[in-house]
């Protein structure tokens, strides 16, 4: 398959731990478009991609800049979108800056809005196109210290569901991805890593959702580490 031939994935979020290892996994079938902040992590991926033998674009991108999602992805094709950029200040709510609440609103949920918008079109026109969201166990359980990052990731839910009732008859798949405790830069504060779910983990349940036939929809996936520490 030529790199022109294959179809386009955009990850969100692709510096580092989920997104990366997305990013690395869709690339034996994908060009891959990486966007985050971090400029030299990206570049490292796409020099990792293209020693595979793929092809990678590296986009540096808050994406909680609406103008700048706007700006950027003005001209980006993507056949397949991952919603995986995100953040997590876990604290008990009383501890929370309004700083904090609202960087998690904005690059959690906010995002979504911004970034979806500006490819969906683009999928609805050609009638193909697949959007997941990187949600969380959080999406649908609560935890002490979760009340803002619980809220957004429940938001995703919603949203992600209501989309996907929109887009579906229309040729565009929605999916969420709800990984448990994955070992990633997230949580660094976690000391022992041993029981976690690691990145690949979760970019194995994207590429499977992502490669289901099309009369199939993976609508909600949730993925678990099979032995979790006991608390
Ligand atoms: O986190 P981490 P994960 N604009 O910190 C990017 C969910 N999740 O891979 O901009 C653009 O290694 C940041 O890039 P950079 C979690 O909620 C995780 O574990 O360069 N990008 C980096 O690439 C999140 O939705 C666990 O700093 C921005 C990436 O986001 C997803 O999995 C459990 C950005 C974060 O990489 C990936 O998390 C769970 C911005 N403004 C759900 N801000 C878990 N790890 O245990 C951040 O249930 N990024």
């Amino acid at each position: 398959m030529t790199t022109e031939s294959r179809d386009i994935a955009l990850i969100t979020g692709a510096s580092r731990g989920i997104g990366r290892a997305t990013a690395l996994r869709l690339s034996s079938n994908h060009h891959i478009v990486a966007a985050a902040r971090s400029a030299e992590d990206l570049e490292t991926l796409a020099a990792e991609i293209q020693t595979g033998g793929g092809s990678c674009d590296a986009l540096v991108l808050d994406v909680a800049d609406p103008a700048a999602v706007a700006r950027t992805l003005r001209d980006v094709r993507a056949d397949v979108l991952v919603n995986n950029a995100g953040i997590g200040f876990l604290k008990p709510f009383l501890e929370l800056t309004p700083e904090e609440w609202n960087t998690m609103v904005n690059v959690n949920f906010n995002a979504l809005f911004h970034v979806t918008r500006a490819v969906l079109p683009g999928m609805v026109e050609r009638r193909r196109g697949h959007i997941i969201i990187i949600g969380s166990i959080a999406s649908r359980s609560a935890f002490i210290g979760g009340p803002c990052y619980g809220g957004t990731k429940h938001a995703i839910m919603g949203f992600a569901e209501s989309l996907m009732l929109e887009v579906r008859d229309q040729g565009v798949k929605v999916s969420v991805v709800n990984p448990g405790s994955v070992a990633t830069d997230f949580s660094p504060e976690r000391s022992d890593p041993s029981w976690m779910l690691v990145a690949d983990d979760v970019a194995d349940a994207v590429a499977f959702a992502v490669d289901t036939p099309p009369r199939v929809l993976l609508h909600r996936i949730e993925v678990r580490a099979a032995a979790p520490k006991k608390r």
